[in-house]
């Protein structure tokens, strides 16, 4: 039986960088995830007949939203949903389904890296047939649908297996619910070369990946240690859990601590990775070495020719605005086009589409290519891997000889997390009303050359994006960069992002907030980070 229900009204936060976002109780709320959902729906031409594809990251409230999309969908005019087991896909894996399966677009369950559980966050995002996030002006029209809508549809009755693989049907609507693991390990055994990386297992080849008990292990499991080789015991935190073990599963040097200290020991293993919550996310770590993710994105399109799926080369290398210029130099050496985006994967997707780039990475550790429409953490991994099996040298070695060839880089992102809102919105207002008064200024033995707020002008469609981060320019090529986190689901995050191009053999290998000191400060001069927030530190450093 279809049901036309009255929805309550949209508290209209419009939805950030990755979709809708915010504390599972308001996603409970009678009408509201069925409000936004609906509106999705409203905004899908087309989705008669169609298929959809849905899943998310395991957390607390997934496979309640997953069984609701089912029903709306089925109530909606969809002609199939493809659901992972038990609700689950990781955000790369639903990438790739929705283009494998030439769906019409996904529903994504997910709130990242945020932590899980029936009082932490919850997500939903629409990606787009292409698999990737929508675009902004489609997620302008579902905001916007939000705020008029009345009702929404949904089927009664009928049951619903979600841990059974196989199809089933609600009325008049087919509903398959499959592996989530099998078609993204199949994707991944076309671009790299598995046999290579097993004989570097095989050979000694020591890892440990944590999967921060959240979406990634299943994948991790069968991907590392069934198909390739690596001991059992490789993959820990392996099981996905609804609140990630009580932990953040945010592959960072302060969430990933444990992972971090051990590859800094002498027991370390050869190599160290993670991801986050939904699988998008990797960190990189090195016997003796943290591999920043600009530098990752950095060394990924220098060597990706080393595996299969990239022998031919790359079309082209694209960065978000706030990821470091290390990428800038091998496409220069390469000679091949760099397009700088704005934050956020969606920015990404018409490059890629265009053929106009292969490898895209941001700062804050998602890295990806053209395989999908998603950043994809374990495709970074495998991409490593590869590269490792290929080299047959150490990751120190390898990052220190890049390092030497390009120029270092030297990059970190300090991050000042549950701000006051108001606090956070004066400092970004008074730092954007100060950028005409900046240039010539000096501070230290620093010169700005030009301040402003980065919009971007995407080459495929001509679309705008304007406010896209304020940032600063120095003299020398060094930089600081502000803007405020679209992810966050409590009080406001100001990211200040902070690189310093060095390349002095004599000085590039000094220890990056010692290299970076005058520039921290600077920023602090510049925004009034202390007077504004009272925060005299970062909370988290990167
Ligand atoms: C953060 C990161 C950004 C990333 C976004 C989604 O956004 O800075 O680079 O694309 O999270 O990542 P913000 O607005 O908080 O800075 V996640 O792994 O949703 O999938
Ligand atoms: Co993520």
């Amino acid at each position: 039986m279809i049901r036309t229900v009255a929805t309550i009204p949209f508290d209209g936060q419009k939805p950030g960088t990755s979709g809708l976002r915010k504390k599972v109780p308001a996603f409970q709320q009678p009408g509201y995830s069925e409000n936004f959902i609906q509106a999705i729906f409203d905004c899908i031409d087309g989705r008669e007949g169609s298929t959809l594809v849905v899943g998310g990251d395991g957390r607390y409230w997934n496979r309640e939203t997953t069984e609701l999309v089912i029903r709306m969908a089925a109530a909606n005019g969809f002609a199939r949903v493809i659901a992972g087991r038990d609700g689950i896909l990781s955000t790369p894996a639903a990438s790739n389904l929705i283009r494998k399966r030439t769906a019409i677009g996904g529903i994504i369950l997910s709130a990242s890296h945020n932590p899980g559980g029936p009082k932490e966050d919850f997500g939903i995002k629409y990606n787009t047939s292409n698999g990737g996030p929508a675009p902004e002006k489609v997620t302008e029209a579902i905001y916007s649908r939000t705020q008029t809508i009345s009702q929404y549809r949904i089927a009664d009755g009928g049951h619903i297996d979600l841990g059974k693989i196989g199809f089933a049907n609600l009325g008049a609507m087919e509903v398959e619910v499959v592996d989530p693991v099998v078609d993204y390990a199949a994707l991944m055994e076309t671009l790299f070369d598995f046999d290579a990386i097993r004989a570097m297992f095989a050979s000694g080849f020591a890892m440990r990946f944590d999967a921060m008990s959240a979406v990634t292990g299943p994948y991790a499991h069968e991907i590392l240690e069934n198909r390739l080789g690596a001991a059992r015991g490789t993959v820990v935190n392996g099981t996905p859990l609804p609140d990630f073990g009580g932990h953040h599963p945010d592959p960072n040097l302060v969430h990933a601590k444990e992972l971090y200290d051990l590859m800094m020991s002498p027991d370390a293993p050869d190599f160290g990775a993670a991801s986050d919550g939904d699988g998008d996310r990797n960190l990189i770590i090195g016997k003796g070495i943290f591999v920043t993710p600009s530098d990752s994105l950095a060394l990924l399109a220098a060597n990706a020719h080393l595996a299969p799926g990239y022998a031919k080369g790359l079309a082209g290398i694209a960065r978000s605005m706030p990821t470091s210029a290390a990428a800038d130099r091998v496409a220069e050496k390469l000679g091949l086009p760099l397009f700088e985006t704005p934050t956020g994967w969606k920015f990404f997707g018409n490059l890629l589409d265009a053929g106009k780039v292969t490898i895209c990475g941001e700062e804050s550790a998602g890295t990806g290519s053209d395989h999908v429409r998603e950043k994809d953490g374990l495709w970074a991994v495998l991409l490593w891997l590869n590269i490792l099996a290929v080299r047959k040298e150490p990751v120190k070695q390898i990052v220190e000889a890049h390092w030497r060839e390009y120029g270092r880089n030297q990059y970190s992102r300090h991050d000042y997390e549950g701000v006051d809102s108001d606090a956070a919105n004066a400092l970004m207002r008074e730092l954007r009303a100060s950028l005409g008064r900046l240039g010539g200024r000096v501070i230290g033995d620093l010169v700005i050359e030009t301040a402003d707020e980065f919009s971007y002008h995407d080459p495929v469609d001509g679309s705008v994006s304007e406010n896209q981060g304020v940032r600063i320019l120095f003299k020398g090529g060094s930089r600081v960069v502000f803007r405020l986190s679209g992810t966050g689901t409590s009080g406001a995050t100001l990211r200040v992002y902070l690189e310093r191009f060095d390349g002095n053999p004599q000085t590039m290998f000094g220890e990056t907030q010692a290299a970076l000191a005058d520039i921290i400060t600077a920023a602090d001069e510049l925004a009034g980070i202390a007077r504004h927030t009272g925060r005299n530190a970062p909370d988290v450093i990167t």
